[in-house]
């Protein structure tokens, strides 16, 4: 009962959700362009004025967390509307908010020169230097709040969902089998696990945003309102690096759903996948101090625990799905095509970026490394290689089972170039992190460029496999519904 693929409303909700990634990978694409211009401007090879290096800083930053938080949301969405009513309604709404608000940030950025950064950090979305006015910075700010509310009232519908159908969100973290009041047969589904914890992070991340864009919009209308930076600061990354964290726990399920169908076998919820879950859900929502580790006005106790509960943030949750991702493959004669491909290799790139992501939330080492390029070099692995690609993974897969599109080698080219290519895009900001590149500098002095140049030279191939793939996809959206595979309907043994 508990893996019922195929149920009685698939097909209709498609468009929808393919509209999402769709929306997503296509301007996930055109943020790769501007990563290329900013290293090719920061390798000495195009001049780019220092105005404009951070209004694209800021476009590709806000772009690339906002697009693939997009589609993941589209994954999820999925999934999840196989055991919960979610509403098609809402769904629309959230598209539309995002896209005005995505239209706000472009017209804000590039016709109003605004360039803060992704991070929008008071006071400086009012105090420019007359970089931009008042205008580009209500457009972005604005802009975000419209998006976020979109976000909002998407897992307000999901908590509301989940609760219906489960009784409360922590049940539907499977906190009465964790406690032993249900059996683990009637645990739910990791969908459903993964989608809660969502769901309850986010919610959190999104009022903390709300909060301090309202704040900052009010002090760029009226700059005789201020208020406390460091509380400014720590609602900034609250929202910040939780948003980011969760693209990464939707776009899993993909890895979820898609392994044991292929494997032909079960991957079962247990007692420790649900108590990994419950752990992240919470060191999720704590460890944004990370982010505050060369702030000393900040208390020392969230500092420390910052520092410890990095660590174990992420690896509950990735403990358990690579090892139960490897246990599903192994020895299964699993049927590799460029989905199971995608998938398998999103969990070894997602493991690979959290090795140096766990180096720099260390105190010592944070203190050299936090402002150099070692930070972008270890959530681009993580992102680039880890979320993305399964999201990816999801579009080949709803190809097949949606469709008869076929896959061909030109698909299998793109996954090996793709794979080289970020794993270099990754590597090239480790290398400048390593030689103490300072992040977010336009200029770099010579002895800094060579590993930007090579860096934008793999961004070039990193495009072209992204834009084979999406033309798949989009080629799947165009023949949407012709019979392809019947795995939608086939239920896991
Ligand atoms: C061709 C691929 C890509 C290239 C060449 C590229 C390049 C860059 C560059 C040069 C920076 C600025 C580094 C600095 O601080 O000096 C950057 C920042 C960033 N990139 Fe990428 N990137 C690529 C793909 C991605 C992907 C796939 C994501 C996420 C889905 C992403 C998310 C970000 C974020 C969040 C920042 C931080 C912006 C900030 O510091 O405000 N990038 N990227
Ligand atoms: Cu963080």
């Amino acid at each position: 009962m508990s893996t019922v693929i195929g149920n009685n409303k698939p097909k209709s909700n498609n468009k929808l959700i393919g509209t999402s990634l769709v929306i997503g990978g296509v301007v996930i694409a055109a943020m790769m362009i501007f990563g290329i211009l900013m290293l090719l401007a920061q390798g000495g090879v195009i001049s780019v004025s220092d105005a404009m290096f951070y209004q694209f800083l800021t476009i590709h930053g806000t772009g690339m967390i906002g697009a693939a938080a997009l589609a993941a949301a589209g994954v999820m969405w999925y999934f999840l509307s196989r055991y919960v009513n979610l509403s098609r309604k809402v769904f629309i709404w959230f598209l539309a908010l995002v896209l005005i608000g995505v239209v706000m940030v472009v017209v804000g950025v590039f016709s109003f020169k605004f360039a803060s950064a992704w991070t929008f950090l008071y006071p400086l979305p009012a105090i420019s230097a007359s970089a931009w006015g008042t205008i580009g910075a209500l457009l972005y700010l604005i802009g975000m709040l419209i998006l976020g509310t979109g976000f909002l009232l998407l897992y307000i519908d999901t908590g509301r969902a989940i609760i219906k159908t489960y009784g409360s969100l922590g049940k539907g973290l499977g906190w009465d089998v964790i406690s032993g009041k249900k059996r683990l047969e009637d645990a739910p589904p990791k969908v459903v696990v993964a989608s809660t914890m969502v769901t309850i992070v986010n919610t959190s991340a999104l009022i903390a945003g709300a909060t301090v864009l309202i704040m900052n919009i009010i002090n760029v209308i009226n700059p005789s309102f201020t208020f406390d930076p460091l509380l400014a600061k720590n609602l900034t990354y609250a929202f910040g690096h939780i948003f980011a964290n969760a693209i990464i726990y939707m776009a899993v399920i993909v890895v979820y759903e898609l392994l044991p169908k292929y494997a032909n076998r079960k991957w079962a919820v247990t007692k420790l996948f649900l108590v990994a879950w419950t752990m992240s859900t919470v060191f999720t929502l704590l460890i944004y101090t990370h982010h505050m580790l060369m702030d000393f006005a900040m208390p020392k106790w969230m500092l420390i625990m910052g520092q410890a509960l990095s660590y174990a943030n992420g690896l509950p949750v990735l403990v358990v799905t690579a090892y139960g991702a490897l246990q599903v493959v192994h020895k299964s004669g699993i049927k590799w095509d460029m989905a199971s491909g995608l998938a398998f290799l999103s969990m070894f790139g997602w493991t690979v970026g959290v090795v140096p992501a766990i180096v720099d939330a260390t105190i010592v080492v944070n203190h050299v490394m936090h402002n150099t390029k070692w930070v972008p070099g270890h959530f681009h692995m993580y992102m680039g290689l880890g979320a993305v690609v399964m999201l990816f993974s999801f579009m080949y897969y709803l190809a097949k089972i949606d469709s008869n599109v076929k896959e061909s080698k030109l698909d299998k080219i793109a996954f090996w170039c793709y794979a080289l290519a970020i794993f270099s895009v990754s590597a090239q900001f480790l290398v400048s992190g390593a030689l103490s590149t300072p992040r977010r500098w336009a200029i770099h002095y010579p002895g800094w460029m060579t590993p930007a140049v090579f860096g934008a030279i793999a961004g070039v191939f990193l495009v072209i496999a992204t834009s084979i793939f999406i033309i798949h996809f989009v080629r799947y959206m165009k023949n949407r519904g012709t019979l392809g595979s019947d795995m939608n309907e086939q239920e896991t043994a």
